[in-house]
């Protein structure tokens, strides 16, 4: 068997989404996310100008191989768009392989480990008691784990909260501009927690992002006035770039800390996991070089007591989800799931067998990976050039959105 060609597909039905369309000669075909928000081009790129060309004549069957082909074959190594290139490629052999052999790609990485993936949603408001009906509207709706952001008073524009007035941003920037106070949020976070846990009690997982705005210290301070909330994971409480200032946040708390959706490789975690500095790996399917990769992570976790929490906003599509849901069941060390819903539009492009039932996700029983894209509905999306969010603090510096 051998692949013939590949093509990348860009569509944007409400978001921009980029995918890859392997084929071979037997008529079998594959495909892999490989979306990098507000980027996407540069992936398109570089799959339809570097990677397509190294992949025609391959037996689709050696995953790895090719996957050692084109990471080490770069030269260059790492960063998101390399990784996310590799990682399309990749779950487009993994679907290839699992259509072929007729059986689900959980089946290929080693079977069930568990009925379900345990996912997470969102509840986000403008006030403490807005945020506190969308949690027990979730929990009415099955989820057993809620993640719930609130926008802080005085920071009308934060990550994770709905929009509040933009009329006075600048129309100059293709790119909306936040604004962020570290001291405003401290003090705010413990009473959101607080007054969420007496409206739902402890039968549900409560979790949070603090989206790498706060100093080690910071985080210790609050990660300690959350511990009596029992929080499944803080998470990305500081920018993780240096992987040691989470000793710092370690020795203050106790609350269970989650990081690394904007890692790409193993590399940029094995500190974290060896010292046990984190409880829970964030690294997803798609920026971090696919289920090949992936599951080495997870692997290199597991005698550490690091479980994996992976990412999975809107941003990621739901190719992606398919291939979380496959390494999120068979995986023993797979915690939980990121569950941001997709449009209608998106998820009319890609119709899939992936399901929600009472507060878990199920990739489906389907050979591969249980998804396929709808080129003819995807032509209709053209690609809209779009930013993430650029934070500013209280004096006008750049900060972490
Ligand atoms: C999350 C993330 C996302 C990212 C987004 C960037 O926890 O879901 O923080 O919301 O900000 O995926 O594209
Ligand atoms: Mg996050």
């Amino acid at each position: 068997m051998r692949i013939t060609g590949a093509r990348v597909i860009v569509t944007s039905p409400g978001r921009n989404f980029v995918t890859l369309k392997v084929e071979t000669d037997e008529g079998v075909h594959g495909i892999g996310d490989g979306t990098l928000n507000g980027r996407e081009l540069a992936v398109a790129s570089y799959l339809a100008d570097h990677v397509v060309p190294m992949l025609e004549g391959r037996d689709p069957a050696d995953i790895e191989d090719t996957w050692q082909l084109l990471y080490k074959g770069a030269y260059w190594r790492r960063g998101p768009v390399t990784m996310a290139a590799i990682a399309a490629v990749d779950m487009a052999l993994w679907d290839i392989k699992g259509k072929v052999l007729g059986t689900p790609v959980h089946n290929l990485l080693g079977g069930r480990s568990r009925r379900g993936v345990l996912c997470y949603a969102h509840a986000s408001g403008r006030t403490i008691e807005d945020t506190v009906e969308q949690v027990l509207r979730l929990r009415e709706e099955g989820y057993r784990a809620i993640r719930a952001q609130c926008v802080v008073p005085g920071i009308d524009n934060m990550y994770g909260t709905p929009r509040g007035d933009v009329s006075g941003q600048r129309p100059d920037l293709p790119f909306v501009e936040d604004g962020w106070a570290s001291e405003k949020y401290l003090r705010f976070a413990p009473e959101l927690f607080a007054r969420i846990r007496e409206a739902v009690g402890f039968d549900v997982h409560l979790l949070h992002d603090a989206h790498h705005r706060l100093t080690p210290a910071e985080a210790g301070w609050l990660g300690r006035r959350l511990e009596d909330h029992q929080l499944f994971w803080l998470e990305d409480a500081v920018p993780a770039e240096l992987q040691e200032s989470f000793r710092v946040i370690r020795q203050h708390t106790t609350t269970p800390l989650a990081v690394g959706e904007v890692f790409n490789s193993l590399y940029d975690c094995h500190q974290l996991i060896r010292e046990q500095l984190i409880d829970y790996i964030r690294a997803s399917v798609v920026h971090a070089g696919g289920i090949t990769h992936l599951r080495k992570i997870a692997h290199f976790a597991e005698p550490y007591h690091v479980r994996t929490g992976c990412h999975g906003a809107a941003d990621l599509s739901p190719v992606s989800m398919a291939a979380a849901l496959h390494f999120g069941l068979a995986t023993h060390n797979a915690a939980i799931q990121e569950y941001g819903h997709h449009s209608e539009e998106t998820l009319e492009v890609f119709p899939r067998a992936w399901s929600f039932a009472d507060g878990y996700l199920h990739p489906g029983e389907a050979p591969g990976l249980g998804v396929d894209i709808d080129e003819g509905l995807a032509a209709k999306y053209e690609y809209q050039r779009g930013y993430l969010p650029v934070s500013r603090r209280v004096d006008g510096t750049v900060g972490s959105w």
